[in-house]
């Protein structure tokens, strides 16, 4: 099957609502073509500087507009994570991101600090992965001169339910940075988050925008909600997990050559479930005690489950 940027609504409709077997049958002959549907990447989340972000996400446990509890902690030194990246790396994951809450990133001695903490876990040989919010396309340029393999910016939802979760940024400028990654020769990391409320019509929206970028991202996470004490989604309904599986088959097929990442809210899925999700398609997993500022199934847990079901972790360069 040819890889295709020019999805409809109402194509990614009909996908979304197939019979479940039919839509993980599809998801699984698109994963076989460009995968190999026994491995899945372990990568390894660190929050290099938490809480006080001046965004107001409505789902984000780190935004200086609601009281979460979170502590504040200033950006860390290169010394701790590329310590905290030798481990991950001893547990298997392959791939390091590093996450940090600001609303965009200001040149300076914090940059400068990030772009050490880049070259030196590109030195461990692993895939390192940032999050830093908005970007320009000269920060861009130097986070890729580091050795920075990705760039986390997420679309988080379709644009008709985005203005509902976040204010402070629209979906014009998320596209900007993704621009500017893309630009700069960094790959995208680029997906959403399920469970806020959103409708059918806007997951398969969310899909969409995903699908109609050229190229597409080369890593899809689709996070479900962990709703935090204090945000205005503290108190969210449960999302049916099912329909995490709809997404991810829906992605894969849309998407066939990209990792799928089932990223946030592992803790929230049976184990059936993330079998589930990982036969429609998802081939990828945060490993790890704790993504960034929530609890995660720990490696000897992810392991195991791997060890359950024939399947294994990816290995590295
Ligand atoms: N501040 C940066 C930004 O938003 O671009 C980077 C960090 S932010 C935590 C990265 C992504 O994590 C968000 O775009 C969102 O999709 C996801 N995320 C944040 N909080 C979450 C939560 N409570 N549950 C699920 N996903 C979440
Ligand atoms: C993404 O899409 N999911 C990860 C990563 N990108 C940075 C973040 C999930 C955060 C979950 C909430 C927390 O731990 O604070
Ligand atoms: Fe800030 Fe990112 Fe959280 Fe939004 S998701 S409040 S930008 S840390």
């Amino acid at each position: 099957m040819p890889i295709r940027h020019d999805w409809t609504r109402d194509e990614i409709r009909d996908i979304y609502r197939l019979p479940l077997p039919e839509l993980i049958f599809q998801a699984q002959v698109a994963h076989r073509e460009f995968h190999r549907p026994e491995e899945v990447q372990l990568c390894r989340l660190l929050s290099i500087k938490t809480g006080g972000c001046p965004e107001d996400c409505a789902y984000c446990s780190q935004s200086a507009h609601y009281k979460t509890g979170v502590a504040r902690q200033e950006l860390l030194n290169p010394g701790e994570v590329l310590e905290t990246a030798t481990r991950a790396k001893a547990e298997g994951a392959t791939r390091f991101c590093m996450g940090a809450a600001w609303r965009h990133v200001s040149d300076g001695k914090e940059f400068d600090r990030v772009l050490e903490m880049v070259r030196g876990v590109a030195a461990l040989k692993m895939e390192v992965c940032c999050t830093l919010g908005m970007l320009t396309e000269s920060q861009a340029v130097r986070l890729k001169e580091a050795g920075l393999t990705a760039y986390n910016h997420n679309l988080d939802t379709s644009p008709e339910f985005y203005g509902e979760v976040i204010t402070t940024r629209d979906y014009e400028d998320r596209l900007q940075t993704i621009a500017h990654v893309r630009k700069a020769g960094i790959t995208v990391c680029c997906g959403g988050i399920l469970g806020m409320g959103e409708s059918d019509e806007d997951r398969i929206g969310l899909l969409e925008q995903l699908a109609r970028l050229d190229p597409h991202p080369e890593s899809v996470p689709i996070n479900m909600l962990v709703p935090s004490e204090g945000t205005p989604l503290g108190g969210a309904e449960d999302l049916e997990p099912l329909i995490m599986v709809r997404a991810i088959a829906t992605a894969r097929i849309l998407m066939p050559a990209s990792r799928v990442r089932l990223a946030a809210g592992r803790r929230g899925l049976s184990q059936e479930a993330v079998t589930l999700c990982f036969l429609a398609g998802a081939n990828s997993i945060f490993t790890g005690e704790k993504l960034l500022t929530t609890p995660n199934p720990g490696a000897d847990a992810d392991h195991r489950l791997l060890e359950n079901l024939g399947m294994r972790a990816m290995q590295g360069a």
